[in-house]
C-alpha cells in the first residue's frame, strides 16, 4: 500500500505538488533549442492549457483527449493540462500511422485530439469518428498555445478519485491489433514511487532524456512523470538517432538516460567523439538486454546498464537491478512494491531453474480497455506478461523469450532471443531477429534476419561465416538454418522488433 489519499489528481501532485517540495525557479522541462521551463512557468502553462480544454473545448472529467506530437515540452504540458482537467490522455506516438490512429481512435472513443503542429497530416488523413483536432506548436491564430496565452494562470484542477482513469495506452502492436490499457491517477504516481524512488534514485539536480516517444509509457514515465516526481528536469527532444542523442548527452549535461538495447549498442562506437562524462544512471528497457551490450556499455562508460522489463499493462518497469545489484544476462528481481514467479500453463509456480511463463503483481496492473483478452492476461490476480523467464536460484529473473518467440524444431525448445544474442556478439552484426519457420520434418527451423554494419559483404561466404561464429557460441542444434540480409528490421513506432512480420510470409 503506497499510502494514496482517496481523492489524488496526479497532475497537481508531479506539479504543484513538486514546485512546493523542490522550488518554483527549478528547471522543469528544456527543449532542443535553448528553452528552459521552471517548475512555476510549466504550472502558469498547463494551467491556461487546461483552461481552453474546460472553458472552450468542452472536455470534462473523464473526457478521452488524443494526444500526438514528438516529445517537446508542449506536449508534456498537454499530457499535465489532461490530467489538471480530470480527462483521459491517449497518447500515442507520433510515428503512427493514419489506419493505426483511426483503430485507436474508435477503441478509445477519441472526441478530442491535441496535435503537434508537424504531426497532423496522418491524423488528418485518418477515416476518424469525428474527434475534434487542435493543434498545437505553430502559427495560426486557434493554435492550442497561443489560445492558451490568453487564459489565467491559475486553475482548478478537477478533484479525482484515486481511482480515476488518467490514462489509456495502447500497446505497440509487437502481435496485432492493439489494446488500450487504462490506468489511475494512482499508479502514474505509483510507478514513480516503486522503480524511480528504489531503483533509479533520481535527485533534483539530475537532467533526464532519452529516445522513447512520450505515446510509449516507457517514455512517459521516463522523461516526464519520474523527473518531476523527483523536482528534476527533462530534455524532450523529437530524437533523430544515437548521434543527436550523444549530441543532447554532451550539450545538456544529461545525467539519467532512458533508451533502448538497440540504441546503447548503436551509441557505442560513436561515444569517443562526445562527451559522456555527466551520465550517472542509464536505463535500458523496451527488450531483452544482452549480456555483451552491458559488459561493452561497462567497459565504454564505466557505468553499470539498469536493465528492467515492463509491459504497458503495469505502466512500467516491474522487475530491474542497479548498480551492484545488476547482473548482466539477467533482467533483475522485482522491484519493490512488486511480486514475480514464473508459473506453468496451470497458473501452478515453477521450480527454480526452469522456463515458465512470467507473472506479476503490484500496485499497477492490467485493465484493458473493453477486450476480451483480459481474462487471459490476468490470471487469480497474477498479470500474465506473455513472456518467458527462468528464476534463478539467487532469486535473479532471466529473460528467456516472448512465449510466441519459442521456436520448437525436431523437439528442441530455441528461445530466439538467445540466437540473437549470439549473432550479435559478432562485430559485424548490428540487429538480428531470429524466428522459425514451418518444417515438414523438424516442425520449424531457425532462421536468422540480420542487419549487417559496413565491414561485411551479403554473400553466402558470410552466411557460413556467421554459422560457424555462432556454432561457436551456443549449442550447434539452436543455430540459424537460415540467414536473410536486411537494410532495416521491421519495428514499432516505439522501436520494438515484430518479429510476427518476419515470421508470417515464411510460414505462408
Ligand atoms: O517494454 C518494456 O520493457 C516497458 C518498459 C517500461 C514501460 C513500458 C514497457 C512496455
Amino acid at each position: 500500500d503506497l499510502g494514496y489519499p482517496a481523492r489524488l489528481n496526479c497532475g497537481i501532485e508531479l506539479l504543484d505538488g513538486s514546485l512546493h517540495r523542490f522550488g518554483a525557479e527549478r528547471p522543469a522541462l528544456r527543449d532542443g533549442g535553448g528553452t528552459v521551463w521552471t517548475y512555476e512557468e510549466l504550472r502558469e502553462r498547463v494551467n491556461r492549457v487546461a483552461h481552453v480544454l474546460s472553458d472552450d473545448l468542452g472536455v470534462r472529467p473523464g473526457t478521452r483527449v488524443l494526444l500526438r506530437g514528438p516529445n517537446s515540452p508542449a506536449l508534456a504540458a498537454c499530457w499535465l493540462a489532461v490530467m489538471k482537467a480530470g480527462a483521459v490522455a491517449v497518447t500515442v506516438p507520433a510515428a503512427q500511422r493514419a489506419h493505426e490512429l483511426a483503430t485507436i481512435c474508435d477503441l478509445a472513443r477519441i472526441r478530442h485530439a491535441l496535435c503537434d503542429v508537424r504531426s497532423v497530416d496522418d491524423l488528418s488523413k485518418a477515416p476518424l469518428p469525428g474527434p475534434a483536432v487542435i493543434t498545437y506548436g505553430g502559427e495560426a491564430p486557434d493554435d492550442l498555445l497561443r489560445r492558451a496565452a490568453g487564459k489565467p494562470a491559475e486553475y482548478t484542477a478537477v478533484d479525482t478519485s484515486a481511482d480515476d482513469v488518467a490514462l489509456i495506452a495502447f500497446t505497440s502492436g509487437t502481435t496485432g491489433r492493439p489494446k488500450g490499457c487504462m490506468h489511475f491517477h494512482r499508479d502514474v504516481l505509483a510507478i514513480a514511487d516503486t522503480f524511480s524512488a528504489h531503483v533509479l534514485r533520481p535527485v533534483p539536480d539530475d537532467v533526464f532524456a532519452g529516445s522513447p516517444p512520450l505515446g510509449f509509457t516507457f517514455g512517459l514515465g521516463g522523461l516526464v512523470i519520474f523527473p518531476l516526481r523527483a523536482g528534476a528536469s527533462a530534455l524532450l527532444t523529437e530524437g533523430g538517432g544515437s548521434r543527436a542523442l550523444l549530441r543532447d548527452i554532451a550539450a545538456h549535461r544529461v545525467s539519467v538516460l532512458f533508451t533502448a538495447p538497440t540504441a546503447y549498442r548503436a551509441m557505442l562506437p560513436e561515444l569517443a567523439g562526445y562527451d559522456v562524462t555527466s551520465l550517472r544512471r542509464c536505463v535500458s528497457a523496451g527488450e531483452n538486454l544482452p549480456a555483451a551490450t552491458w559488459h561493452a556499455w561497462h567497459a565504454a562508460t564505466g557505468l553499470r546498464l539498469i536493465n528492467g522489463i515492463g509491459a504497458t499493462e503495469l505502466l512500467h518497469i516491474f522487475l530491474s537491478a542497479a548498480d551492484e545489484a545488476a547482473r548482466p544476462g539477467a533482467t533483475g528481481v522485482p522491484v519493490p512494491g512488486y511480486e514475480a514467479r514464473v508459473v506453468d500453463a496451470a497458473g501452478r509456480p515453477v521450480p527454480d531453474g526452469e522456463p515458465g511463463l512470467l507473472a506479476v503483481r503490484g500496485p499497477t496492473g492490467c485493465r484493458y480497455l473493453a477486450d476480451p483478452r483480459q481474462l487471459e492476461y490476468v490470471r487469480d490476480g497474477w498479470n500474465l506478461t506473455g513472456d518467458t523467464y527462468v528464476r534463478e536460484p539467487d532469486g535473479y529473473f532471466r529473460y528467456v523469450a516472448r512465449a510466441d518467440d519459442m521456436i520448437i524444431s525436431a523437439g528442441y525448445n530455441i528461445a530466439g532471443p538467445e540466437v540473437e544474442e549470439a549473432l550479435l556478439r559478432h562485430p559485424a552484426v548490428t540487429e538480428a531477429a531470429v524466428v522459425g519457420r514451418f518444417d515438414a520434418e523438424r516442425g520449424q527451423v531457425v532462421v536468422a534476419h540480420v542487419v549487417l554494419g559496413p565491414d561485411l559483404p551479403r554473400s553466402e561466404e558470410t552466411v557460413a561465416a556467421l554459422r560457424e561464429f555462432t556454432k561457436a557460441e551456443i549449442a550447434p542444434y539452436k543455430c540459424p538454418r537460415e540467414i536473410v540480409f536486411h537494410d532495416a528490421l521491421p519495428r514499432t513506432p516505439t522501436g520494438k522488433l515484430q518479429r510476427f512480420r518476419l515470421r508470417a510470409p515464411l510460414q505462408g
